[in-house]
């Protein structure tokens, strides 16, 4: 048994996978090369007031091209597995049933290279970036649409199913459906509940569609989904902001992981969208057998952690309310509070309420501003300090049972934070967009060499 303080890598299984996680839009920029389709990121980047400082991925990290340097640096690193996203655009044709031969070209090469490298690749199908095209045809509102979905799936893991054995159905349904759709705030730009619903309704029954068809075309590959889980915290005992929690995880956690188990979706909060005159339409779109194909078993369950969340009832007047409890503590520059506990909380929760054969962390970092001084040392002690006290958090859950089997840093480098631009830097490589330099910053150092073994994780 280790002590906290001597904690090293070593503590973990030697088979547990360690890697960074990117996604192609965020990294890979060159949206027209070689054939590609236009992406509904795309077409929402152009439209004015979308993207913070009018910023675009028309670049990005220009990873399209620099992605032998980019992989030179991951190597470096001393990672044994890497997450990555395939483009939907860049592989199919405009009819989204034959291949674009180029652009699978590519992601054998990335595929191939890794490989290469002794580095597992574990590929996202969907982080997103989905063909203007297939939207058109109805998107994710559109029961129908899941087929061109289904065709896709087919024909990249018929192309790259004989190496990857790792693949991620979707990430993050959550923000798909209520920033895309509810919010508005994402890509395609709506605001309607009834479609937010019936988008993550589509999302989960394509999710439970794609594990036969990737289990066929690429054998003895482990097959799951990434969520981002965010628990949530009353703010006081009171019973109104306990309530409010309930509801508040109904809608952010179980919405997902109830289906994708065995359940249907949980009833709180229908009864609480229904007497606010939220569902006129209920929830139609739920046809026979679908939560028999959504719970197709998988291998495993992805969850990206950030933070949780402190829920105070907004319906219930503050002096008719016990006074907050909860004082967040720090934050990262998004404004998510650093809560390490909310991991390994949420990890012996997962375990206990749902079984899933294992589990990885598919994403987890954090958003600082790069101080770059003149010797170009980048010191993100910020940055260090989140990821060892969220590494220490997975080592608590494992020592409770949890089957924890891998952690993906998110990012490798600084990328392109959808809405946010260009203005969140997660990587542990420092990105310069105008020369596309990189510099990795001291967390990149400090990985490295907790992945050496040269280090525990309290140590600088
Ligand atoms: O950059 C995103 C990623 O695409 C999905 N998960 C959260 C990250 C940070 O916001």
């Amino acid at each position: 048994m280790y002590k906290i303080k001597d904690m090293k890598k070593r503590d973990f299984n030697p088979r547990f996978k360690w890697g960074t996680a990117t996604s192609s839009f965020q990294i890979e920029g060159n949206i027209d090369a070689d054939g590609k389709l236009e992406s509904i990121w795309d077409r929402f980047a152009k439209t004015p007031g979308k993207i913070k400082d009018t910023e675009h991925a028309e670049i990005a990290c220009d990873h399209y091209n620099l992605w032998k340097e980019d992989f030179d640096l991951l190597e470096k690193l001393g990672v044994n597995s890497y997450r990555f996203s395939i483009s939907w655009p860049r592989v199919v044709q405009s009819d989204l049933k034959q291949e674009n031969p180029k652009g699978i070209e590519y992601y054998d090469r990335l595929v191939d290279d890794l490989l290469s490298r002794n580095i597992d690749p574990f590929v996202t199908l969907n982080h997103w970036d989905i063909p203007q095209e297939f939207q058109e045809k109805g998107g994710w509102v559109d029961r129908e649409s899941i087929e061109y979905f289904l065709d896709y799936v087919d024909i990249i893991t018929n192309n790259l199913g004989d190496r990857v054995k790792n693949w991620i159905t979707h990430n993050e349904p959550w923000i798909i459906a209520y920033l895309g759709y509810n919010e508005g705030t994402h890509a395609p730009g709506h605001k309607s509940l009834e479609k937010t619903l019936a988008v993550n309704h589509h999302l989960l029954l394509s999710h439970g569609l794609s594990v036969p068809i990737i289990r066929e075309n690429s054998k003895d590959s482990k097959v799951g989904i990434a969520l981002n889980l965010n628990p949530a915290y009353p703010a006081s005992s009171s019973e109104a902001d306990i309530k409010a929690a309930q509801l508040f995880d109904e809608y952010f956690n179980a919405w997902y992981l109830e289906p994708l188990y065995g359940n249907q979706y949980p009833e709180n909060i229908i009864k609480s969208w229904k007497n606010e005159g939220k569902l006129t339409q209920g929830l139609d779109f739920i046809k026979d057998d679908d939560f028999k194909v959504i719970s197709e078993p998988t291998d495993f369950l992805g969850i990206n952690y950030y933070s949780r969340a402190i829920i105070r009832c907004s319906k219930t007047e503050k002096h008719k309310n016990l006074p907050v409890e909860i004082v967040p503590g720090e934050k990262t520059k998004f404004d998510w509070e650093v809560f390490p506990q909310g991991l390994e909380e949420l990890l012996v929760r997962i375990n206990k309420d749902y079984s899933p054969k294992s589990i990885f962390i598919t994403e987890n970092g954090a958003s600082y501003d790069s101080d770059i001084q003149e010797t170009e040392d980048i010191n993100d002690v910020k940055r260090i300090e989140y990821l060892e006290s969220h590494i220490h958090a997975c080592k608590k859950a494992v020592d409770q049972g949890v089957p924890l089997q891998g952690y993906f840093c998110w990012s490798l480098m600084d990328n392109f934070e959808w809405a946010e631009g260009l203005n969140h830097r997660f990587g542990l490589i420092h990105v310069d967009f105008d020369t596309q330099k990189r510099i990795p910053k001291r967390s990149y150092k400090w990985y490295q060499k907790f992945l050496k073994d040269e280090i525990n994780i309290y140590q600088k």
